[in-house]
């Protein structure tokens, strides 16, 4: 940092304010190694199972088993898993606490919850 022009400094400060609020993000951030992953599985026009628990720092993936085409998509507009073809895997990790309710692109008669909790002690 040392020998920076202001003008340079001040740049770089804003692009790391900006990494950092993109990191905060719930499901931004990949998996991180030893934790846990849930399946939800696409059938039918339907989540299975339509709500899960999850601690902060695991990861979901749903799998698409229908013909259609579905995604997962949060209402808040956090995630998304994008465009899941027939047997297509789209993976999320949860790194904040909180409740997700989602749906499909698509279809958003097709709801889901994802419920993060805290990392407990011990
Ligand atoms: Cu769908």
């Amino acid at each position: 940092m040392r020998g920076l022009t202001r003008p340079t400094r001040r740049r770089f400060g804003q692009g790391l304010g900006t990494a950092l609020a993109l990191a905060g993000l719930p499901g931004i951030l990949r998996a991180h190694d030893g934790t846990h992953e849930v399946t939800v599985r696409i059938e039918r026009f339907a989540f299975d199972p339509p709500e899960i628990e999850i601690i902060v720092g695991d990861s979901v993936t749903w799998i698409n088993g229908d013909v259609a085409p579905h995604t997962a998509t949060a209402l808040s507009g956090d995630w998304d898993t994008g465009n899941l073809e027939r047997d297509g895997q789209g993976r999320i990790t949860f790194d904040s606490p909180g409740e997700h309710r989602y749906i499909c692109g698509f279809h958003p008669h097709m709801k889901g919850t994802v419920v993060v909790h805290a990392k407990t002690d011990g």
